[in-house]
C-alpha cells in the first residue's frame, strides 16, 4: 500500500499555483506514495479539508512564507496535532529556510527544512515510512528536527542538486482548471530555476541559497512545456524563476524549443536591468516570437547612490536600454520601485518617482509600481537595520502580523507617506484607459504629475467617497 503524504498551502493573496508543494511532492515515487495537495485559498475551511485526508497519513508537509500565511500554517499544524498528535508536521518554504530553529518553538511543528526541499523532504518520507521516528532524524542534511528531550538537532546543510536530476513536477496533482477559473485566465505558473546569483541587500534569496543558481535545460522546458500544453491548453505560462534572463543561451534555447513545438502561448518572466541591456536584439527578437509578452525588471530606485547602496549591481542607463530594448520588440514590462530604506534620503525618493514617472510615459504598457521597505528576513540591510535598533517580530505570532503588502517601514514620514500614496494613485489613473468622459481627469493627473503638484487631491477624495471599499491609495 502507497504511504499517504498531506501537503499544504496557507491561505494568501492572489492564485499562483502552490509550485513548492507540487515540486516536493512530485519528487516523491508515485508508486510508494500518495500525494495529496490541500491549497487553503481553494478551501472554505482549510482545516477540515486538511483534517479530512489525514487518517493513515504518514506526515502533513506545510509551506511557509513569512508573513500572514505564517498564522494559516499554525492553525492547520495545531489542528492536525490534535487530531493525529503522533502525526509528524514538516515545515518548509522561505519563512522556515531562515527561521529554521525559532519554527520549532512552535509544538506543532516537527521538522523545519530549509532551501531546496526536493531532496530532503525524500530523505525524510522515506525514513518515516522505514518507521523511523521522526525525533530521530536530526542528522537528515538540510533540516532542523525536535529530538526527543526536547533539543533541537540541526542536521548539515544540504548543496544545491542540479534540478535536471529531479522528477518532472507532476501538476495532476492540482485542480488546474480550478486555477485558471479563479485567476480568470489560462495562464499556467512553472519554475524553471531556483536560487540567484546575484546579491541585493533587500533581497533573502542570497541567504537562503548562498548565491547559487540551478536550472533545468532548455529540452527539459521544452518538452515539459509541450506535454503541460498538451493536458491543460494554458494560453500564457508564467515564469516563477527569481531571474528566468540569467543566461543569454539558455534564455534563446527556450525560446527556440517553444518554436520548434509550435506552443501557441505566451509568457512571462523576470530580467534584471543588466541582463536586459546585454541580451542581444536577436535574442530578444527570438524570445517576442515564440510569446514573450511581459517581463518584470525590479529597477527598486531612481538614485544610482541607492542602487549602488542597496548592491543591486545596475546602472540607471541599464533600466533605460532595456527599457526601449522592449519597447522596440513590443514586450510589455513591469518596473518595480522600494522607497522608504533605512536612511533613505528625500532626495533619493524623489529620484525613483522621478524614473517611474519617466518609464511610464514611455509606453502605455510599461508600469512602474512603488512599494515600501520592510526589513525581510535574510538580508543585510535587515540586520543593518537590527544592529541599528529596529525590532524584529521574535515569535510566529509576531511575524504572522509582519505585513509586508502595502505598509511603511518606520523610515518612512507621514509627509513622504502622503506624496508617495498621491504619487500612485495619480500615476494609476493618469495612464488608466478609460472612457471619454474621464479624459480631462487622466489630463489633469498628467499635468500635476508633471508638477507634482499633489496639494488638495479632490479627485481622489471624491473616487474615496463614491468606491470606499476600492484601493484609492
Ligand atoms: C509565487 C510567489 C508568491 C505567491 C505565493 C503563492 C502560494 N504558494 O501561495 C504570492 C503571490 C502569494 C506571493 C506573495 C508574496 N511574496 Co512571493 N514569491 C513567489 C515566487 C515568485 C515563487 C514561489 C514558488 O512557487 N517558487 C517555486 C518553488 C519550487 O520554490 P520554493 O517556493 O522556494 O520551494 C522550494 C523550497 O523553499 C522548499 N519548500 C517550500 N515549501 C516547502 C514545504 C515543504 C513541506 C518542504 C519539505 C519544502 C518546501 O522546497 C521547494 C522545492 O525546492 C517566489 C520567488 C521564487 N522563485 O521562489 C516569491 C517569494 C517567495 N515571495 C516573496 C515575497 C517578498 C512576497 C511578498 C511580500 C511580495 C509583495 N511585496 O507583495 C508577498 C507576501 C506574501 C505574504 N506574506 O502573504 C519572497 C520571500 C518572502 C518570504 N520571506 O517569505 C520571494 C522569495 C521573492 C523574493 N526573492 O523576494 N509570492
Ligand atoms: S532581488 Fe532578484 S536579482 Fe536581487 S538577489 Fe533577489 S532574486 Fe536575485
Amino acid at each position: 500500500m502507497r504511504a499517504k503524504v498531506v501537503l499544504y498551502n496557507p491561505r494568501a493573496v492572489f492564485y499562483t499555483m502552490p509550485l513548492a508543494l507540487v515540486a516536493v511532492g512530485s519528487h516523491l515515487d508515485p508508486a510508494r506514495y500518495e500525494v495529496v495537495i490541500v491549497d487553503g485559498r481553494l478551501e472554505k475551511d482549510p482545516v477540515a479539508a486538511v483534517l479530512s485526508h489525514l487518517d493513515g497519513a504518514l506526515c502533513l508537509g506545510v509551506t511557509v512564507l513569512t508573513g500572514a500565511p505564517i498564522a494559516d500554517a499554525v492553525l492547520v499544524s495545531r489542528a492536525a496535532k490534535a487530531r493525529r498528535p503522533r502525526l509528524p508536521v514538516v515545515w518548509g518554504g522561505w519563512h522556515p529556510s531562515m527561521f529554521g530553529l525559532e519554527c520549532l518553538k512552535e509544538p506543532s511543528v516537527d521538522v523545519t527544512v530549509q532551501a531546496q526541499g526536493e531532496a530532503t523532504f525524500h530523505e525524510i518520507c522515506d525514513r518515516l515510512a522505514a518507521g523511523e521516528p521522526v525525533r530521530d532524524l536530526g542528522d537528515c542534511p538540510g533540516c532542523c528536527v525536535r529530538a526527543a528531550a526536547g533539543e533541537i538537532h540541526q542536521g548539515p546543510a544540504r548543496p544545491l542538486q542540479d534540478l535536471n536530476r529531479l522528477r518532472p513536477h507532476d501538476y495532476r496533482l492540482l485542480p488546474v482548471e480550478r486555477y485558471f477559473a479563479l485567476k480568470g485566465k489560462r495562464q499556467l505558473d512553472y519554475i524553471s530555476s531556483q536560487g540567484c546569483a546575484f546579491r541585493c541587500a533587500f533581497c533573502a534569496d542570497p541567504f537562503v541559497y548562498e548565491r547559487k543558481w540551478a536550472g533545468l535545460a532548455p529540452e527539459r522546458v521544452g518538452a515539459e512545456v509541450e506535454i503541460l500544453w498538451q493536458r491543460h491548453r494554458f494560453e500564457d505560462l508564467s515564469f516563477q524563476d527569481e531571474t528566468y534572463f540569467t543566461y543569454a543561451p539558455r534564455v534563446a534555447a527556450v525560446a527556440e524549443e517553444f518554436l520548434r513545438r509550435k506552443l501557441p502561448i505566451t509568457w512571462a518572466a523576470t530580467m534584471r536591468a543588466d541582463q536586459g541591456a546585454r541580451l542581444p536584439e536577436d535574442v530578444m527578437a527570438l524570445c517576442r516570437r515564440s510569446g514573450l509578452r511581459r517581463v518584470i525588471v525590479g529597477v527598486e530606485s531612481g538614485s544610482q547612490e541607492t542602487i549602488d547602496r542597496i548592491k543591486k549591481d545596475i546602472k540607471l542607463e541599464q533600466v533605460f536600454v532595456s527599457a526601449e530594448k522592449c519597447l522596440r520588440h513590443g514586450v510589455n514590462v513591469i518596473f518595480p520601485f522600494i522607497v522608504g530604506f533605512p536612511g533613505e534620503s528625500t532626495e533619493s525618493i524623489q529620484a525613483s518617482l522621478d524614473v517611474a514617472k519617466r518609464l511610464r510615459a514611455l509606453s502605455p504598457g510599461f508600469e512602474t509600481p512603488v512599494f515600501y521597505f520592510k526589513p525581510y528576513p535574510g538580508s543585510p540591510l535587515t540586520d543593518e537595520a537590527v544592529r541599528d535598533g529596529y525590532a524584529l517580530p521574535s515569535t510566529l505570532d509576531d511575524w504572522s502580523r509582519f505585513d509586508f503588502i502595502g505598509s511603511a517601514g518606520p523610515w518612512v514620514t507621514p509627509e513622504i507617506h502622503r506624496k508617495v500614496e498621491r504619487f500612485k494613485f495619480y500615476q494609476r489613473i493618469a495612464w488608466s484607459a478609460g472612457s471619454p468622459w474621464s479624459r480631462p481627469v487622466r489630463r489633469l493627473a498628467r499635468w500635476r504629475l508633471g508638477q507634482d503638484a499633489y496639494a488638495l487631491p479632490v479627485e481622489k477624495m471624491v473616487g474615496e467617497w463614491l468606491w470606499p471599499q476600492a484601493e484609492m491609495s
